[in-house]
């Protein structure tokens, strides 16, 4: 596999960065998870507009335009010949000394992994998952707002680490005023009677661009989408749950802090907007 670092495609063993680099040091730089489908990288322009929104909340400039990222994505895609997979696009602020200032980072890093991506076994598709409440609380809109998708993603570990310890393989996670906003990794979803509802990005949730595409979708297909505050009970008393993420795509939810949800199966409804996702993931996208 070759990996593109900072202008150079090289063998996965020859990718490396600093050991000062201020991504690993202190978690300082940006990234996004992007999937192919069928020979197009879905939804490419808008993950990189979302990185580039992500660096300047941080004070980074990307040294690359957006035209010219877009095409190293493809071009690291097709020097792998990958037609399905998936991409990790991570901009580091760079090596620098040891000391946080930033400003001494003098050239950001740039890196392309395209590989193979399964986060969740088969089964868990077709049964659904299971998922606790974690003590954990998503990131204070004013500390890392959870709308700045940064390598800093220890918050998250944490939470994850939870949901493990308890057996479960996602959480749920609340927002500092205790309202629903969103998985680990995923976004949240609910179902009831015909209306589906999700949080709002400023309920402290990453704006995940499998969220606004689904709502999308399911306007078009005649659902009604509402984004409001959630409290638990609203996800307790749902027909149905599911989670969205570009990796996850769309997985029901069929148990909460031990509450089946519905009739604790995968919902039909769900089933349905998973199957227009990937209808409309199949046959979109920037050509490879
Ligand atoms: N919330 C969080 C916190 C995320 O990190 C999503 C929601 C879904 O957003 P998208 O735009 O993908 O629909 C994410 C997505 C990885 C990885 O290893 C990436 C994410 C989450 C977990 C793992 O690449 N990002």
């Amino acid at each position: 596999m070759k990996v593109y670092v900072s202008g150079k495609w090289v063998d996965e063993e020859d990718a490396k960065i600093s050991v000062f680099d201020h991504g690993l040091l202190y978690g300082d730089g940006v990234f996004e998870g992007i999937r192919i489908y069928n020979n197009r990288v879905f939804l490419l322009s808008e993950h990189i507009d979302r990185l580039y929104d992500s660096a300047k909340a941080i004070a980074l400039t990307i040294p690359m335009d957006k035209a010219e990222m877009m095409e190293v994505v493809a071009q690291t895609c097709r020097t792998n010949k990958l037609a399905d997979g998936y991409i990790r696009l991570v901009v580091t602020r760079g090596k620098g000394s040891l000391g946080l200032n930033p400003y001494l980072c003098e050239h950001p890093e740039i890196i392309i992994i395209a590989a193979k991506i399964q986060l969740y076994a088969q089964d868990l598709y077709e049964n659904g998952l299971k998922i606790v409440t974690v003590g954990t609380v998503r990131n204070h809109p004013e500390a890392i707002n959870p709308r700045i998708k940064s390598l800093n993603y220890l918050n998250n570990v944490l939470a994850k680490i939870e949901a493990i310890n308890a057996g479960c393989m996602e959480c749920l996670m609340l927002n500092h005023k205790g309202e629903v906003a969103e998985a680990s990794g995923d976004n949240i979803f609910s179902i009831r009677n015909g209306t589906i509802m999700t949080p709002p990005s400023h309920s402290g949730a990453l704006e995940g661009l499998t969220r606004n595409k689904v709502i999308e979708l399911a306007r078009e297909a005649g659902y009604e989408v509402v984004e409001s505050p959630m409290a638990r009970y609203d996800l307790y008393v749902a027909d149905e749950v599911f989670l969205t993420g570009t990796a996850a795509e769309i997985i029901s939810v069929v148990e909460i802090d031990k509450r089946p949800i519905g009739d604790g199966k995968p919902g039909s409804e769900s089933k349905r907007l998973a199957t227009l996702y990937s209808d409309h993931a199949k046959s979109n996208g920037y050509a490879l």
